[in-house]
This record gives C-alpha cells, sequence and structure tokens, in this order.
C-alpha cells in the first residue's frame, strides 16, 4: 500500500521564502536570488519526503505567491491592467498578488495598478487570489510552471506528482471582472479545458505518470451546470490519448452530496478527505468503478493533533477490505500547506504537551507508519508508542478544568442580550460622544515597523528589560495617538504595537492554550501567522489589554477604542481541540472575553472594539442544519462576550476577506460594524447593507497594498457608496488594520481618507 503527501508547506523551515521574496520587493536581492531560494526550498522538501519513505511526492505545490495565482497567470488569467507596463512575469504575478505602484525610472514606465481580490480559502485560514475572467480573457499557456518544477524533481532523483487545480474548481472558485459583469465563469470551460489538456501533455512528455487535480469545489453545494461541468471536463481528458493518469483530489469535507457528478468519472483514482468527511467512505466505496483507486485521506491536513495509528489503520483497511490492497493509497487529508513545518523547532513546549503534536514533517512519518502497517510491515514499535500518545493525550489533567466546564453549563439566554436594543443605546451614545457626521476611524493596528518587532524580540529574549520594554510601547503608543490628532481621525486606537498577532496575543495569555515559537503558517503571500493550540479548557486568568489601553485614553480627549479579538476568530484562527464540540470551545472563549470587555469598561474605556473577521470562515461549508446552528451559537458566543457592558458602551466590530451575510452580521448587535469593502464593485452588496440596522463603516481603500489612494479617489469612492448607503449611518475607515504597511503610505492615505470625510461633513452641512 502506497503513501501519499497531498502537497507540503513551501515557507521554509526558517521562514526562507518570506525573507526573500521581501528582500526581493524591497530591491535588496535580485530575481535570480529569489528564484534559488525557491530552489533550494523545493529541493529539501522533496528531499524530506523521499527520506521519510513517502511514495507519492507532490510537485508544483511550491510557490512564491498563491497556487491558484500561478495557475492563472500560467493559463494566461491575467487582465489586461497587468500586463501593459511589460514587467518581467515573476513582477506581473506580485502586481497581481499584492498591487504595484511605481515612479518612472530612467529605464522603466510608471506603474500603478490595484491587486486582484483576495478570498480565504474554504474554511482555512490561508488566502488565495481570485481568477478573474473577463470576455477578453484569451486561455493559453503562458509558462511552464509544472513541467519546469517536475523535471528539477526528476533531476534531483525524486519521481514526483504535479499538482494542479482542476479545470471547475479553477472556474468556480473565480469571478467575472468589472468589465465583464454578466460573465458566469463556468460558461469558460470548453475554451479552458484544451489548455489544460495540453498542459497535461507537456506533463506526460516530460515523464509525468500521474497527476494530481483537486477538484475542492466538490465539498461545497454546487449549481447544476457546475456539477455537470465535471463529467464534460474528465471525459475531455479522457478522449485524449497519452495523457497522465488522473487522480482527482477533494477536501475539507464530504463529496456524497455531489456523487453522481463524480462516480462515472473518467480517472485513476479519487482521493476523499476521511478525517473532516469519516462518514462518506461507505457511499464511496460503493461507487468507484472497477479498478479505480481510492486515495484515503486519513492524516490530518488541517490540525496538528498526533494521529492515532489504529484508527487511521482501520479506516484503511475498511478500504482495502473492499478494494484490495492495490487499489488503496494512504494519503494526508489535504495539503500540508495548513500545518508548521517541524514540530523539532520548538524547544519550549513541555515533554507533555509536545507529544500531543506532529507537524508537517511528523506527519511524513505518519503517513508512512500507517501505509506500512495496512501493508503489514512490522511497525510494531511505532504502533505502541502511538497508543502509549493518544492515551496520554486523553487523560491529561492540561485538558479538563471543572469551573469553566461549570461558567459555561451555566449559560443562559439573558447573558447575551444587551440592557437595551439599538435604537435607545444609540442615543445614549449620541451623548456620550457627539461624533460629527461620517465619522471616522481606523480598524486597530497600526504599521508594525521593524523596530517594533526588534524591540519584541530583545525582550522575548531578555535582552531588554520588561520596564525598558513597556516604556517603549508606550512611546509608540503616544506616536499613534498624536498622529491619529494631528490629522483629525474621531475614534482613536492606541495602534497595537506590543500585539505580535491579533489572535497568538491573546492565545499566549489565556489559560488552555499552547502556543509555539516556529509555528508559522502561510495565510497570504509572504504573510504567516503561528496558530496558538487550544489544548484545554479556556479562561482568562488576568486582563490582557487593559494596560495599553487605559495609557492610550489617558494621553487624549478624543474616544479611544479598546480592542479584542472575538471568539470566533480566536478558535478559527487557533488549532482548535478535537475532543470538545467548537460550540464549547466558542463559549469559553466568549466568557473569557466577557471578563475583559467588562474590565475594559471598568477602567473608563467607552468603546470597545471585538473583531470578528474570520466570523464567515466558520460558516459549515454546505447548507444545512450544521450550518443553521452555527449562525446561533457563533453569534451567541459574540454577544456573550459583549453583551454586559451599560448602554452608553459603544461595542464595534469588524469583518474581513468573505461575502458576509448581513443577516448573521445583525445577529451580533454590534452598535458599529466596519467592513472590507474597497475591492467590491458591486452596488448589490452596498444595498444589502443599507438595511442594516446598526452603524457600518465599509472600507475604503485596501490596506494589502502599497498605494495610495488620492483624497479625489476617497470622494468617488464615497459617492458611489453614498447612492445607495444612508448618511446617518456612515463611518469612514480603511478595509482593515494597518499593521502590514509602511508609516509613509499610512499617513498618506489616512490624510487623504480624512480629508474626503471632511469634504462631505461640509457639503452636508450646508445642505442643511
Ligand atoms: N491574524 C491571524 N490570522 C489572520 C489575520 C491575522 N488571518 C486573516 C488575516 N489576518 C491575514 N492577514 C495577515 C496580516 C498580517 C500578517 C499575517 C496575516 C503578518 N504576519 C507577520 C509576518 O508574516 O511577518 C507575523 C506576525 C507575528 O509576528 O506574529 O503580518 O491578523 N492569526
Ligand atoms: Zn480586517
Amino acid at each position: 500500500v502506497q503513501s501519499s503527501v497531498l502537497g507540503f508547506p513551501r515557507i521554509g523551515a526558517q521562514r526562507e521564502l518570506k525573507k526573500t521574496t521581501e528582500a526581493y520587493w524591497s530591491g535588496k536581492v535580485s530575481r535570480d536570488e529569489l528564484f534559488k531560494v525557491g530552489k533550494e526550498i523545493r529541493a529539501n522538501n522533496w528531499k524530506l519526503q523521499k527520506e521519510a519513505g513517502v511514495d507519492v511526492i507532490a510537485s508544483n505545490d511550491f510557490s512564491f505567491y498563491d497556487h491558484i495565482l500561478d495557475l492563472a497567470v500560467l493559463l494566461n488569467v491575467i487582465p489586461e491592467r497587468y500586463t501593459k507596463y511589460e514587467l518581467e512575469p515573476i513582477d506581473v504575478l506580485f502586481a497581481m498578488g499584492r498591487g504595484l505602484q511605481r515612479k518612472a525610472t530612467e529605464t522603466s514606465k510608471a506603474v500603478d495598478v490595484t491587486a486582484l481580490e483576495m478570498v480565504k480559502w474554504f474554511d482555512s485560514n490561508y488566502h488565495y487570489v481570485r481568477p478573474t475572467f473577463s470576455t477578453s480573457t484569451e486561455f493559453k499557456l503562458n509558462g511552464s510552471k509544472p513541467i519546469d518544477e517536475y523535471l528539477e524533481a526528476k533531476e534531483l532523483g525524486v519521481e514526483t506528482r504535479p499538482v494542479i487545480l482542476g479545470p471547475v474548481s479553477f472556474l468556480f472558485l473565480g469571478k467575472s471582472d468589472k468589465d465583464s459583469l454578466d460573465l458566469e465563469p463556468i460558461t469558460l470551460l470548453e475554451k479552458i479545458l484544451p489548455v489544460y489538456a495540453e498542459l497535461l501533455e507537456k506533463l506526460a512528455a516530460a515523464g509525468a505518470q500521474s497527476v494530481q487535480i483537486d477538484e475542492p469545489a466538490l465539498v461545497l453545494d454546487l449549481p447544476e451546470n457546475v456539477q455537470a461541468a465535471f463529467k464534460t471536463a474528465y471525459e475531455f481528458f479522457a478522449s485524449k490519448s497519452g495523457l497522465p493518469k488522473i487522480t482527482l483530489a477533494t477536501y475539507f469535507g464530504t463529496i456524497i452530496p455531489n456523487l453522481d457528478a463524480v462516480k462515472s468519472l473518467p480517472v485513476d483514482a479519487l482521493h476523499i478527505d476521511l478525517v473532516r468527511a469519516p462518514e462518506q467512505l461507505d457511499a464511496v466505496l460503493a461507487a468507484l468503478q472497477p479498478e479505480q483507486k481510492l486515495s484515503a485521506g486519513v492524516i490530518d491536513g488541517r490540525n496538528i493533533w498526533k494521529s492515532d495509528f489504529a484508527k487511521a489503520s482501520e479506516i484503511v483497511n475498511k478500504a482495502i477490505e473492499k478494494l484490495g490492497k492495490d487499489r488503496v493509497v494512504v494519503a494526508t487529508s489535504s495539503s500540508l500547506l495548513h500545518t508548521p513545518v517541524d514540530l523539532n523547532n520548538e524547544t519550549k513546549l513541555s515533554d507533555e504537551i509536545k507529544d500531543f503534536f506532529s507537524f508537517a514533517t511528523q506527519k511524513l512519518d505518519e503517513v508512512v507508519v500507517v501505509a506500512k502497517n495496512v501493508s503489514g510491515e512490522d511497525v510494531k514499535a511505532a504502533l505502541e508508542k502511538n497508543a502509549a500518545s493518544v492515551k496520554s493525550r486523553a487523560e491529561s489533567s492540561i485538558t479538563n478544568d471543572e469551573s469553566v466546564q461549570k461558567r459555561v453549563s451555566e449559560v443562559d439566554e439573558s447573558l447575551g442580550r444587551r440592557a437595551a436594543v439599538f435604537t435607545e443605546r444609540s442615543k445614549e451614545q449620541e451623548v456620550e460622544f457627539k461624533l460629527p457626521l461620517f465619522p471616522t476611524t481606523t480598524i486597530g493596528s497600526f504599521p508594525q515597523t521593524k523596530e517594533i518587532r526588534i524591540n519584541r524580540n530583545k525582550f522575548t529574549k531578555g535582552t531588554i528589560t520588561k520596564e525598558e520594554y513597556e516604556k517603549f510601547i508606550e512611546e509608540e503608543i503616544e506616536r499613534v495617538v498624536r498622529f491619529q490628532e494631528e490629522i483629525g481621525l474621531d475614534v482613536l486606537v492606541h495602534g497595537e504595537p506590543e500585539r505580535n498577532d491579533m489572535v497568538q496575543y491573546f492565545g499566549e495569555q489565556l489559560k488552555g492554550f499552547a502556543f509555539t515559537q516556529n509555528g508559522w503558517v502561510q495565510s497570504y503571500g509572504s504573510r504567516y501567522v503561528r496558530p496558538p493550540i487550544i489544548v484545554g479548557d479556556v479562561s482568562r486568568p488576568a486582563p490582557m489589554s487593559v494596560k495599553e489601553s487605559v495609557y492610550a485614553q489617558s494621553i487624549t480627549t478624543k474616544p479611544l477604542k479598546g480592542m479584542l479579538t472575538g471568539p470566533i476568530t480566536i478558535l478559527r484562527w487557533s488549532f482548535p481541540r478535537v475532543d470538545a464540540s467548537q460550540k464549547t470551545q466558542a463559549f469559553q472563549l466568549g466568557l473569557a472575553l466577557r471578563d475583559e470587555v467588562n474590565d475594559l469598561e471598568a477602567a473608563g474605556i467607552k468603546i470597545i472594539q471585538v473583531d470578528e473577521p474570520a466570523l464567515r470562515e466558520g460558516l459549515p461549508l454546505r447548507a444545512g442544519q450544521e450550518r443553521q446552528d452555527y449562525y446561533e451559537w457563533a453569534a451567541e458566543s459574540f454577544r456573550i462576550a459583549t453583551a454586559g457592558v451599560k448602554n452608553s458602551t459603544q461595542i464595534h466590530s469588524h469583518f474581513c476577506y468573505s461575502d458576509l451575510d448581513p443577516n448573521h452580521i445583525k445577529a451580533l448587535d454590534a452598535d458599529v460594524v466596519s467592513i472590507e469593502f474597497s475591492k467590491k464593485d458591486d452596488p448589490n452588496y452596498i444595498r444589502e447593507f443599507s438595511d442594516y440596522p446598526n452603524h457600518a463603516g465599509l472600507g475604503l481603500f485596501d490596506i494589502h497594498s502599497p498605494r495610495i489612494p488620492s483624497k479625489e479617489e476617497f470622494i468617488q469612492k464615497i459617492a458611489t457608496i453614498l447612492e445607495v448607503y444612508p448618511i446617518e449611518k456612515f463611518w469612514i475607515n480603511p478595509d482593515c488594520g494597518l499593521k502590514t504597511r509602511g508609516w509613509e503610505e499610512t499617513k498618506a492615505s489616512l490624510t487623504n481618507m480624512v480629508e474626503a470625510a471632511k469634504f462631505y461633513r461640509e457639503k452636508y452641512a450646508k445642505k442643511d
């Protein structure tokens, strides 16, 4: 029985990829150097997998930015605005991913182009660049990345299976460009298929025996024309002779509702996720055609818990009973992209806790051991060791806290209800804050400068004292506060210089969490996160954010927002427990945050923002009861955190990266929400938000890009929104926090934004 890994993290064990790409962007290293580092990472990854004994190793899982963006570029799905500057191919790709604004030089023209939309990859914390199609899109092979990387591995003595996203998912996960709003991408299928076939032919010519074609769209609810598209696509490939064998891969959910669309497809093998959806096994086994293979995804690609070898083997054995050993492959449930690289880089976790975990490198051994075990090889020692670890975790005292369990059991409906409804409390808030029309604010974070990182590192390493570090943080806060006052923002923030990350920072202070030193996972482009790990019942031993907020408020007369991360977002952006329900974990977090919200209020903070950017990604991928339940417990956990305050205390929340359902936001009952919006060009979306009863700020500029919008651009953008959106609820803010931006562009963008708000304030004041 073969072992297979669907993809390996490409960031490098020491984040080499991040360091080099960022250095390349700032002109510090050459393109050759960038390519060289990419090549080294790929070589290391292949070698690691080969040495671990993995039989089926992926290639083309590497990317300098995003693998979906790579595919868009490869298939020439490049909007014209990116091609007109005659940039190098890699710079076109980066411009599509992150936008590019560059002054003219002697040798090159000025460039000014925004990034494509970036969206969450299914229910993960990874973002992909959304393929953007237009009626003028001309599919053709533009480059040879999958072939080059296949050959590169081969040269190193590693036979790989190239991976690409399949045509149906590629189209379905894309969108139409501004100039072609009526275009439904899936209708482009027949045009795109020959280009895919050409790619597959070239891979075969290079020697590839088989390819992994990902069609994760199969775990979603699909319209009929999309379901039908699978047959069209895969029969088209089958009609061509000499293509590599195809393993059609799905992950993150069940394919049962789309089984009809899959079961007669002429593919060599089907991969399913048996970690997330073990219940699909029987039906899939029954539906496989004679000779078709099953790739059984039993090693979790989305979480860090050590696998239970006995359980995993049992599942695989069930498949073997039905299909025989030759038709079953033991695989990771998905690509390992979503897990940190190597547990051996952790030196500060206790031995007890460390023994609970398995990161990408460790998972290689897991796939191999389980494959050997079901093959009948002797792996007794490994099995016994694994059984001991599994038992020790189940019985660990780290997991259980009775007082937390009791508090959750006592939650009743009143806990999540504010004392008065919005229409009443908003009157008290008007009196309290006396904000102008078009109140301006930011989302919370300000640039995380090199200096901030250096000082944080020094403090972590102990080379500066706590007092020195705190003094530094206070100076940073003061700088941010003075800047906001100078440009005339209305509701201020402290800028969060003390925080590494909005989830990790709280995870590190909550009981029931473990955190890593080096457990980085790619979030998008060169940005990574270190998700904390929920290992047991969660509570808040002491205030987490009060000191900084109180200090910031003490140096200004303007209202200052206390900033917290909401329960759903902490849950979603951590590695959750698998031995407690998501709802239980969310309620525990809601209660812990309630303590913090109440402490902030008691300390004189009158506006408190509890961010829930991950609200949408927690939504179960398919419609149904589970989704309905999620809507309820997710909103309730937020209200548990926020409903304990006075009417005059204003609760804000913030959402980004997803097409949100306004009704779900409504259920949180926050007084003011801010929403990512700058890359949405859809008036219907604004209209949906006009019904939102409380106040909202639709984000006015993209914070992922260093581009600076002019005052006129802001005025224009606001005008468009004002066509549909009511003035009295209108807040002015950027799309998201500014921590990834430099000070220079932050100052310029925010100044222009505030000037635009003043313009409208005057305009509407004159009207009265
Ligand atoms: N935190 C977490 N997940 C997230 C976000 C977040 N997911 C969605 C969105 N925000 C992703 N955005 C970012 C933005 C910036 C960074 C990471 C994700 C970032 N990371 C630093 C880096 O890569 O240099 C590392 C930060 C650190 O020191 O911990 O800047 O905000 N959890
Ligand atoms: Zn945001």
